[in-house]
């Protein structure tokens, strides 16, 4: 049978001929050829296999094309047939279709390829029976052996239901990895046995639990976690779709959440709490304590046992190094093993986990810090996020290396400067995803051998205030981004040609909108001539505007006469799928009129309300806020405006802000008047009747599991 299967292939490559229109594969299949005729499905056809392993993927494959699935079909055909490791080769003829895999990942990646072949409908399980396929043999393999993705579920709790929508999204992009960070300083999210209370208390925050609230969700107790069954779920959900699951528990860092519940982990010295209302916020594990090795040998223990994979991640990044230097036991401990730099006792640390993880049969993966203190185990395996140069040193070192530097390949990054999201590594979007190359970014081919593959990371910090409830936010940032990311994982070449992927994408946005997948759009292209303003589109989307001061969103059908175009803004929507707002400059331009701040808590040094008062930085208060106290906005001169932000918290997000508080305004400096409440630390004053000579926010709750507030300059967009 083997032998017969690859003569076929070979002969149909032989006479295959490159048609003009080649279906839409993303990520791109090393060869496509097609072939004369069609093969027709209709609901008599039955999916086989050769090898009963290959069960699971008939069912998948089944479940989309709503036909049976048994043992000796012969009309699709799953087996076993060639040698690399997730390679794959489709044969499509006018009687049946073959899916030869090197292994399970290729015969998924070969089902994978196949339903982008049919019809979209495929994707909302809803596939008008008979349909047809046109003949062709496809033959393909990854460039990379590991194309991962990473998710923050404690800065935003996901349920385990959306996890798994999520895994079926990176399965349909043959996305292979899926890391899970587990734990971190806000919460804990998975079930240990033998420790009951950090999912149980640890997984909560806010409300009446110890674990203060942060990003979001401030007056209940909100969160959740995964159950040690739940998780066995979501592994065989994703083993089915091709897809390991890494779990992460952040150490020795991270770890605030953690400390809350077991106090005795962290450092030998009394922390200041006057601050944050007794809260202690030390968030690192002591690595001298043997107690602590104790508690995580348990913790890991149950982890390995509950996990398939060889690789736990244990964390190491961003370890705040102050607390050891402040403790008499870790100095004393560096002086006695002649260490002289805080990153070695990191290196002790991760080591003695290396250790313990040796014991379950498992190696250690890490964040690219942990390889700063000296050599770890010759197996460890490095992620790298800070940036090019550690992902090449990590390389370099012989360390087998994930490149996911976040500038690149951190979807939780903004992808213009007004959209939601973090900007601390870069503002990007898809294009940028997708022109990476190793070579590009200055990796020595040496280098390059050591590299696993690629991996993007969305952490959750902003999603929680955005309706977490919903897949919207997670969908906005991740995709096209998702798509780049495929596409560069997998195609094992260099060139890259954005437009025609461009075009590609589009054609693929079909199957996302059966999906209902809620992915960004590129902003309608605005543009104002003699009168007359124009927006449009090359995505197949519609364009809807709205006008100032009205709130109501209308349709766009043909080009505005106005001579106002700064009061238009424009947005793109298909399906759930949506553009950021677009407009004239004029639309978005904000104004900074001199004013003073003044505080009922004062400032702190660094982060004075000086520098705040320049509009481009932060202001810190000397301590965080209690109920009744305010921070107040005083204009040197009232401004009239349409619209002011004022805000607590830092600018991406909602995190050291007035947990609850209301706001007034002042028109004469004298009297105020109370006009909402703060909403995630911040409030929007719309059109306000008069010009502004102060703007007062007075918190009505205690603390914020921090040390102060951060205040943010207001942001005023003037009267158009
Ligand atoms: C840095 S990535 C972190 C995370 C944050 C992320 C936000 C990494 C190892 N540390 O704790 O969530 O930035 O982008």
């Amino acid at each position: 049978m083997k032998l017969r299967l690859l003569t076929l292939i070979t002969l149909l490559f032989a006479i295959c001929a490159v048609t003009a229109q080649e279906p839409t594969i993303i990520p791109t299949p090393r060869q496509y050829c097609s072939n004369d005729g069609k093969f027709t499905l209709n609901k008599d056809c039955r999916i086989g296999w050769t090898n009963d392993k290959l069960e699971p993927i008939a069912h998948y494959l089944a479940d989309y094309l709503q036909i049976e699935a048994e043992a000796e079909g012969t009309d699709i055909i799953l087996c076993h047939l060639l040698e690399g490791a997730e390679e794959y080769s489709i044969t499509i003829s006018e009687h049946n279709i073959y899916i030869g895999g090197g292994d399970y990942g290729g015969v998924f990646n070969g089902v994978v390829t196949l339903l982008q072949l049919l019809p979209d409908e495929v994707y909302s399980h809803s596939l008008q029976l008979p349909a047809t396929i046109e003949c062709c043999t496809i033959d393909d393999a990854p460039r990379y052996p590991h194309r991962g993705f990473m998710l923050d579920p404690c800065r935003t709790w996901i349920t385990k239901e959306a996890i798994m929508d999520y895994i079926d999204l990176l399965a349909l992009h043959k996305i292979n990895n899926l890391r899970l960070h587990l734990t971190d300083d806000e919460a804990w999210r998975l079930e240990i046995k033998s420790h009951p209370e950090l999912a149980e208390v640890g997984g909560f925050r806010g409300g009446d639990s110890p674990i203060w609230p942060r990003y979001g969700k401030w007056n209940e107790r909100w969160g959740g976690y995964y159950t040690q069954d739940d998780m066995r779920e979501i592994i065989a959900y994703a083993a089915v779709r091709n897809i390991e699951v890494i779990p992460e528990i952040d150490l020795p860092g991270h770890s605030l959440c953690m400390a809350t519940m077991h106090p005795e982990i962290l450092c030998n010295y009394e922390p200041n709490k006057s601050r944050a209302f007794g809260y202690d916020t030390r968030s690192a594990f002591c690595p001298t304590k043997e107690s602590n090795y104790e508690l995580l040998e348990d913790i890991i223990k149950e982890v390995c046992e509950l996990f398939p994979t060889s690789y736990i991640h244990i964390g190491g990044d961003e370890v705040d190094m102050s607390q050891w230097r402040r403790c008499p036991d870790c100095q004393a401990f560096m002086h006695k093993n002649g260490m002289t730099e805080e990153s070695e006792l990191q290196r002790y640390f991760m080591s003695r986990l290396t250790e313990i993880l040796a014991k379950y049969g498992k190696q250690p993966a890490v964040w690219n810090e942990a390889i700063e203190g000296g050599k770890l185990a010759d197996d460890t395996r490095v992620y790298g996020w800070e940036g090019i140069k550690e992902c090449r040193t990590s390389a370099r070192e012989g360390y087998s290396t994930v490149v996911m530097p976040g500038q690149y390949f951190y979807f939780d990054m903004k992808q213009t400067p007004r959209e939601p999201g973090h900007d601390w590594a870069a503002i990007f979007d898809y294009t940028k995803v997708y022109n990476f190359t190793l070579a590009g970014v200055g990796f020595t081919e040496e280098e390059s051998k050591n590299v696993l593959g690629f991996e993007a990371s969305f952490f959750s910090e902003a999603y929680a205030s955005r309706n977490p409830e919903s897949a919207r936010y997670l969908h906005y940032m991740t995709f096209p981004r998702l798509l780049a990311l495929a596409e560069i994982c997998w195609v094992n070449s260099d060139e890259r040609d954005v437009d025609a992927f461009y075009t590609k994408m589009v054609r693929h946005y079909d199957r996302l909108d059966r999906m209902g997948v809620a992915y960004r759009l590129m902003p309608p292209k605005v543009e104002f001539a003699n009168g007359t303003l124009s927006a449009t589109t090359d995505d197949f989307s519609d364009i809807y505007y709205r006008r100032e001061p009205m709130t109501t969103e209308m349709l766009y059908t043909e080009p505005i006469a106005t001579d106002r175009p700064a009061e238009y803004s424009f947005v793109a929507r298909r399906g759930e799928a949506m553009s950021p707002e677009a407009g004239v400059a004029a639309h978005f331009k904000t104004v900074t009129p001199p004013f003073t701040i003044t505080s009922s808590m004062g400032d702190r040094e660094n982060f004075s309300f000086e520098k705040a008062q320049g509009y481009g930085r932060l202001a810190r208060t000397s301590r965080a806020a209690d109920v009744g106290d305010w921070v107040e906005f005083t204009f040197d001169t009232s401004v009239r405006c349409r619209r002011m932000k004022v805000a607590t918290g830092n600018f991406q997000l909602p995190r050291f802000i007035f947990e609850n508080g209301y706001v007034e305004l002042s028109y004469d400096g004298r009297t105020y008047e109370r006009v909402g409440e703060l909403e995630c630390g911040m409030f929007f004053i719309e059109y306000p009747s008069r010009p502004i000579k102060s703007v007062r926010i007075t918190c009505t709750s205690q603390g914020n599991g921090a040390e102060w507030v951060s205040v943010q300059p207001p942001t005023i967009w003037p009267m158009l």
